[in-house]
């Protein structure tokens, strides 16, 4: 009856306990130099296959511009911007697989182009 009881305090204060030390994080603002875009996605991948994660970001300039941009991590904070042939979206939905299985991460993406009337969706390889 005991062990039972203390099974169910210990069920009610780990949950509460796990929350707490996420809240608890402590962040700090670094010096990395990305360009902050409005109704945009973006993206954690490693997209050259590095071990570093790299940086997708699609979204409007204060002007409303759409842009995509692609961050290549070189390591020590050091992000840099890379020409990658895909088309300049914002209120991206994005989705990354390797379907074809040849170990090239593949992106489908689906938005807003600059005439702000064509919807694309597209598969880059
Ligand atoms: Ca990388
Ligand atoms: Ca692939």
């Amino acid at each position: 009856m005991k062990k039972f009881t203390l099974l169910k305090i210990a069920a009610i204060i780990l949950p509460f306990l796990s929350v707490t030390n996420i809240f608890s994080q402590q962040f700090e603002k670094t010096n990395i130099n990305i360009e902050a875009l409005s109704h945009g996605k973006v993206n954690w991948i490693d997209l050259n296959n590095d071990g570093k994660l790299d940086v997708f970001i699609s979204g409007n300039e204060d002007s409303g511009i759409s842009r995509t941009l692609i961050y290549l991590n070189q390591g020590n904070e050091n992000f840099v911007l890379i020409n990658h042939g895909i088309p300049d979206f914002s209120n991206a939905k994005i989705s990354w697989e390797d379907y074809d299985k040849d170990n090239d991460i593949d992106l489908l993406i689906s938005g807003v182009e600059n005439d702000g009337k064509y919807y694309n969706s597209d598969l880059q390889k």
